[in-house]
């Protein structure tokens, strides 16, 4: 009995050995995809019943909660709501007890090689916090509410009706250059006047909004919160404002509006993690009309998932179709909106894990990263099928990509990586262009992993990449830009955020670059944490000198920031 217990003993010392040389050795390369993933789930605070499951070690009532929100806050990301697995391997009771608690203790200390944290040696959880998790994740999940038409209807409010809003423009604002900036931490867009770079108002919306979309006029406004709320926003008032707000879900990240003509400003659209489905709204006041599910069968194993998240969403031009993107299945959803009382879905296969993507410059085709195959899905909207699967560099994560003219290759659309420091240029020009449409034709070298988003600009020579993920900071508070007909040449690197010279030693981490409605000006957030000062640094895109920084108290932990114009209509 006692040797049984000392080899059991040896055999977990070799494998925290192993597992944590591993992780060590893999230490740069994972460290700003887990910055990425690991963010909170707002269903942290939801309520939900314990799930005892006999067969693993007990927890009390108070242990159970704590682990929850543990799990919530720091491992739903990866490991997904139901833990059937997403970026992260399945945390199943029927893989997990067999492991047994001291075990999975040792993987939540250590970490792991495929990109697990080092939970507890990174001083992030402790010894007593890691035996909690350890004996919680044995137990059967438990799952978060549903949320069907009567709880959105709850939360489904129209501040202005319709009839009462302008019938034309109240103010004097070039609202094609207007800029919704996300201030992640407080639960605000801030709305900024490209042309004068004041701040017209902060709109309160939901918590830590992810993107802003435009309806097909230009009009109106689609914030969407982590939370699944999304404000929509009349920019003809005299102090543009919310008008409707409701909450599709309990976790989101996705919301667009319908642009084939004929259906301009009619319908909006928005993805949720939680519950996993999308729900179609009408453009001018949000109301739901419909509510599809997206639980379904993988695309490569064709077995099933309780939980395939809706990733990114876009709105066709060449007929009356939303785009929506399902992560854990790998399917790429044509929702013809035409008619939606008899919903016509066409079922494209891509890759897992679909995550975000845009547009080709002829908008034709939709261009989407799977980021844990590698993989690049292009997609034909006119034709309604598969065009390519391009290998490309490690987790693309383009953004919406930026499209441009390459001496050689012609019309191509880039994308750059989180897990490593390449930017890959695809050709997407079947016509001219046909030996290199639809392949990996060049791949440039940028500074390191870490890279979300890059962007051009169809007046502009510039290609332009940040890192915010990178873990050195001259990588991360810099931005790096190529000229597009010099592209051998490498790049430049501008130091943005030292440009910004703010006064606290926050993280200034630099993202997402953005233009103006002209194409002559390049936005950037310098994001620091919620107690530092950040800013928005603006670039003249000719002379790649600065040319503004916006600095406010309430411009409080800035992220992604979206012109008006090129949203509207698709221009990156
Ligand atoms: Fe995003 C786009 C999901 C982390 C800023 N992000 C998207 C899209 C998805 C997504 C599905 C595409 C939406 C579309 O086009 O319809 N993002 C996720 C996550 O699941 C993830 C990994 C973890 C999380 O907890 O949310 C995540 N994202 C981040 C960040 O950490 C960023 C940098 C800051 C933040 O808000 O937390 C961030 N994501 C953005 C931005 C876009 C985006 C600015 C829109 C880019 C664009 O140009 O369209």
């Amino acid at each position: 009995m006692k040797i049984k217990k000392y080899t059991q003993l040896a055999a977990l010392a070799l494998a925290a050995l192993s597992v944590s040389a591993f992780a060590q050795e893999k230490k740069g390369v994972t460290e700003s995809e887990l910055k990425y993933q690991a963010g909170g789930s707002p269903m942290a605070g939801e309520p939900m019943y314990q799930a005892t499951n006999p067969k693993a070690p007990p927890m009390t009532q108070a242990e159970f909660d704590t682990a929850r929100k543990i799990y919530f806050e720091r491992c739903a990301g990866c490991h997904g709501v139901l833990r059937k697995g997403a970026t992260g391997k399945p945390l199943t009771p029927d893989l997990t007890v067999s492991k047994g608690t001291d075990y999975l203790k040792i993987f939540i200390a250590y970490g792991s090689p495929a990109g697990m944290p080092n939970w507890q040696t990174s001083g992030e959880l402790t010894e007593k916090e890691v035996d909690l998790m350890a004996r919680y994740i044995q137990h059967d999940a438990p799952q978060p509410p549903e949320w069907g038409l009567e709880q959105m209807k709850q939360t489904w409010k129209v501040i202005i009706p319709p009839a009462q809003r302008p019938t034309k423009k109240m103010n004097n604002y070039n609202i094609s250059n207007i800029f919704s900036t996300t201030l992640r931490d407080t639960g605000e867009v801030a709305l900024i006047d490209g042309d004068t770079k004041k701040i017209i108002n902060i709109v309160k919306t939901g918590y830590a909004v992810h993107i802003s979309r435009m309806s097909a006029s230009g009009r109106y406004l689609f914030v969407i919160g982590r939370d699944a709320k999304i404000n929509m926003i009349d920019l003809w008032m005299e102090k543009p404002d919310n008008v409707a707000e409701i909450r599709v879900g309990l976790e989101a990240r996705s919301v667009d509006t319908s642009k084939f003509k004929g259906f301009e400003d009619k319908l909006a659209i928005a993805g949720s993690y939680w519950p996993p489905q999308y729900t179609i709204m009408k453009g001018d006041t949000l109301e739901p009309l419909k509510i599809v599910g997206t639980r379904g069968m993988t695309v490569d194993k064709q077995e099933y998932h309780p939980e395939p998240r809706v990733a990114s969403i876009v709105a066709s031009h060449f007929k009356p179709e939303f785009v929506v993107n399902v992560k854990e299945t790998g399917k790429t959803l044509l929702v013809d909106y035409s008619n939606i009382d008899a919903l016509k879905v066409t079922e494209i296969g891509t890759a897992r894990f679909l995550h975000d993507g845009g547009l080709d410059s002829t908008k034709r085709y939709f261009m989407v990263a799977a980021n844990q195959s590698n993989k690049i899905a292009a997609v034909d909207l006119k034709e309604g099928k598969l065009t390519a699967l391009i290998d490309v560099g490690k987790i693309p994560h383009p953004g919406r990509g930026a499209n441009f003219v390459h001496p050689k290759f012609g019309p191509v659309w880039a994308t750059g990586h989180l897990g490593d420091e390449t930017i890959s240029l695809i050709g997407t020009d079947p016509v001219k262009h046909k030996q290199y449409a639809f392949k990996e034709v060049a791949k440039l070298t940028g500074p390191g992993g870490g890279a979300l988003f890059i962007k051009s600009h169809p007046k502009s020579k510039n290609l332009w990449s940040d890192a915010p993920l990178n873990p050195d900071p001259k990588v991360s508070q810099a931005i790096v830009v190529y000229d597009i007909n010099n592209l051998d040449k490498g790049y430049k690197v501008l130091p943005i955020a030292e440009w910004a010279d703010l006064k606290d030693d926050g993280a200034k981490r630099v993202v997402q670059p953005e233009y103006n409605r002209a194409g002559d000006e390049v936005w950037f957030a310098v994001w620091s944490a919620k107690n530092k000062q950040s800013a928005l640094v603006v670039v003249d895109d000719k002379t790649l000198k600065l040319k503004a920084v916006i600095k406010d108290p309430r411009l409080i932990t800035p992220t992604g920031h979206f012109n008006v114009y090129n949203t509207q209509h698709d221009v990156y």
